[in-house]
């Protein structure tokens, strides 16, 4: 079984973050190891708290990892701070084979600050370098860039403008457009689109942690990037789909909407 590593944060309700990449990777049949960045005290109505993990502990939790096991392909979500930040990409340096999905978290759909501001640049200097892809929705994306995200042209230009901060891919999501959900994947020469109809499901707690994990579970299995993309935008328009109410806010995605769809 092939091993993938998210690097994340922990959401205690457990339809993001590490609890979100853990259910995905399993979902793949891949197997999963974690490093905690941070903990969130949160559910489907928001965040309540933010427990940063020492930044000298993250770097024990991979030293952990990658010294003992063979992993395949790396997921990173939800960092916090700029000290996390530098020592996940110190880290990572020693790793240089390991493909790296980046989703570059910001806030929660709550509204939350899951990166602080001041952390962005640490992020888009440090770790945008190790990614083979980074995978910004339209709010990152502008962000990052400094524009407005919010059509075609405007994701190719921050597509553009992302690769040339030195990842490998760019991943610019468009689920927050109007009409279909389209993504644009950029290498530096030209753009893929991957689309999918828009759905009516509100449970979409989670759908960036999970579509940059399965992302990351396709590498792990041997998969091409446009490949990878391709199984994991049918994945996650799957999870999202069938989808169903949890708790008393915005419930998260279905992860094992195969296996229940059997019965199970
Ligand atoms: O989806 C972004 C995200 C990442 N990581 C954690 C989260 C969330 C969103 O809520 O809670 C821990």
């Amino acid at each position: 079984m092939k091993i993938a590593l998210t690097i994340a944060g922990s959401d205690s309700g457990g339809g993001a973050g590490i609890q979100a990449d853990l259910k995905t990777f399993a979902a793949h049949g891949v197997y999963g190891a974690s490093v905690i960045t941070a903990v969130t005290a949160q559910n489907t109505t928001g965040v309540k708290g933010v427990m940063e993990i020492d930044p000298s502990f993250v770097a024990l939790q991979m030293q952990a990892v990658l010294e003992d096991m063979d992993v395949a392909a790396v997921k990173i979500g939800m960092l916090s701070g700029p000290e996390i930040i530098r020592n996940v990409a110190l880290t990572l340096q020693d790793y240089p084979h390991i493909p790296v999905v980046l989703d570059p978290v910001m806030v929660a759909k709550s509204g939350d600050h899951l990166l602080q501001p001041e952390a962005r640049q640490a992020l888009t200097d440090h770790l945008f370098p190790l990614a083979l892809v980074v995978t910004p929705n339209l709010h990152e994306a502008g962000v990052i860039t400094g524009f407005p995200v919010q059509d075609m042209e405007t994701m190719e230009e921050a597509a553009r403008i992302i690769k040339a901060m030195g990842t490998g891919h760019v991943l610019v999501k468009g689920g927050h457009l109007p009409g279909d959900a389209v993504d644009l994947l950029f290498d530096g020469t030209g753009f893929v689109t991957y689309s999918a109809p828009r759905l009516s499901n509100k449970n979409t707690h989670g759908t960036g942690c999970t579509f940059s994990s399965a992302i990351a579970a396709n590498l792990a299995r041997g998969m091409e990037l446009k490949d990878a993309v391709q199984k994991a935008k049918e994945y996650i328009t799957g999870a999202v789909e069938n989808a169903f109410p949890v708790g008393k806010g915005v419930g998260p995605t279905n992860h094992f909407f195969d296996i229940t769809r059997q019965g199970v």
